[in-house]
């Protein structure tokens, strides 16, 4: 198959204009401003962009010249973290949503977030915290976290928006798109990368009450927290993030089928539209717009990673068809204003660099996560899972950790480098799993789900799933 390489530069391994970056940076970025920023999207494009930008500074594959690296973006995200702090100063420990880098909270701030606002702060906080051997940024994050949890409802559910003063929920209905998305998602990422059972413990519990009281066959609607009965039938764009999810727990037959119905909404708009009322069977009369979001692309290229089945790549060069037919312009991309028009607006957000063209890029060459073990966050930064970083080994993955190192099967690679099924060790002289193919804790022989309610999707596919062709079965690391 041809590939369309002409909408990307070809720039892997470019360390000149890497370098140039870092210092270009380090000369000019300061954050003493008096600027009143988001937090969570200054958290995760900012501070998030800043530490996977040290990270990669400071690896083994030396890409500045020597001696002129001195730690200078830690140091801004160090300064960066300090100036988040104030957010946290409320009377539940939830942040505030929006903060001025010069002044604190200013007076009069609206007390109102979102469960992703003050739910996703957990991994650029947290490897802060790593980096710096300063556990403040990563206590104030998890502090709220816990405090979020806390507020879930008998059925394990969360609203979309709250306020931070009182702690009361001010929109209850939610669903797994806009407000609360990245809440979910690094749950997960945050157990992949600090290996505390605590996260996972929450993401089992909520990701089951997802699939139980949002899905509708591959769909996903919204749901009231106290009641569980649907509130709104809409498909939207940020939605299309839960397959990429999905893959990371081994849930791909679930991850496959949803993925097919985005990209259907996707062929059938040449983009995805920002919402669909799936009841009226209509475009949302006022977000029609395709800000060039990457969601669709992300999930693309973790089914690829798990099943290497080449129909994903099919997926990925429509998508980067459809970029270069209605977005490109001189100097960058368009966001469209409108699918049905596809009128473009001046206007290109950081995340279609840094989640839209890195995902698709990866798609077709991933050879730079060759024996690597990475965690993205939610807006496309790259995290490496250390060991040293791990709180514990979770307990079902260190005998079978054990064994493969002592078998020599190399000690650097994740599941998706390598992709190993645990299927595949059941037997021999390795102590069986003690996990279902839903990654329910159990001792079963075969691992399977028997009723629904071990499974919180219908236990029958449970049964019926397998790995993937390639082998690979969700998350299962390796850890350096
Ligand atoms: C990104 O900024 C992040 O992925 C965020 O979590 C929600 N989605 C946008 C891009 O669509």
């Amino acid at each position: 198959m041809d590939q369309p390489y002409h909408l990307l530069n070809h720039c892997q391994g470019n360390f000149t204009e890497f370098q140039r970056g870092v210092l270009w940076l380090s000369d000019n970025l300061t954050f003493d401003v008096d600027a009143r920023v988001n937090l969570f999207e200054c958290n995760i494009r900012v501070l998030g962009g800043l530490i996977s930008a040290h990270i990669l500074a400071t690896d083994t594959k030396s890409r500045l010249d020597h001696g002129l690296y001195k730690n200078q973006l830690l140091n801004l995200a160090e300064d960066l973290g300090q100036r988040f702090l104030p957010a946290f100063d409320s009377p539940t420990g939830l942040p505030y949503a929006w903060i001025n880098l010069k002044n604190g909270v200013m007076e009069n701030e609206t007390t109102e977030t979102s469960t992703s606002g003050c739910g996703s702060l957990i991994l650029e906080m947290g490897a802060l915290s790593r980096l710096t051997g300063d556990s403040k940024y990563e206590a104030v994050a998890l502090r709220a976290l816990r405090k979020l949890w806390s507020m879930r409802s008998s059925l394990n559910l969360l609203g979309t928006t709250l306020d931070v003063v009182t702690g009361e929920w001010i929109e209850c209905s939610s669903g797994i798109g806009a407000g609360v998305d990245s809440f979910y998602e690094y749950l997960i990422k945050a157990y992949i990368l600090f290996g505390s059972d605590e996260y996972w413990d929450i993401f089992h519990s909520a990701y089951l009450a997802v699939q139980k009281y949002f899905r509708h066959g591959p769909w996903y609607h919204e749901a009231d927290m106290r009641t569980g009965r649907a509130t709104y039938w809409q498909l939207t764009s940020l939605q299309a993030f839960w397959p990429g999810l999905q893959i990371l727990v081994g849930d791909i037959a679930a991850a496959n089928s949803s993925h097919r119905e985005f990209f259907h909404v996707w062929q059938r708009f040449g983009v995805l539209p920002e919402r669909y009322l799936l009841d009226h069977d209509m475009l949302h009369p006022t977000e029609r717009y395709y800000p060039l979001r990457p969601e669709l692309a992300e999930s693309t290229f973790y089914l690829y990673q798990a099943t290497k089945d080449p129909w994903y790549m099919e997926v990925g060069e429509s998508i980067i068809n459809s970029l270069n037919s209605y977005a490109k312009v001189d100097g960058g991309f368009a966001s469209i204003r409108d699918v049905m028009t596809m009128q473009q607006e001046d206007h290109q957000h950081s995340f279609f660099l840094s989640e839209t063209c890195k995902y698709l890029y990866l798609l077709f060459d991933d050879s730079f996560l060759a024996d690597k073990n990475y965690v993205f966050t939610t807006e496309g930064h790259l995290l490496p899972i250390r060991s040293s970083w791990h709180e514990k080994l979770p307990e079902s993955y260190i005998s079978n950790w054990t064994s493969i190192k002592n078998g020599n099967q190399g000690t650097h690679a994740s599941a998706m480098s390598l992709q190993v099924c645990p299927a595949m060790f059941i037997g021999g002289n390795i102590t069986p799993w003690v996990e279902s193919a839903c990654h329910v804790p159990d001792s079963r022989v075969d691992h399977r789900c028997i009723t629904d309610d071990d499974c919180g999707i219908d236990s029958t596919t449970c049964r019926r799933r397998t790995c993937s062709m390639a082998g690979y079965c969700g998350l299962w690391l390796f850890i350096l």
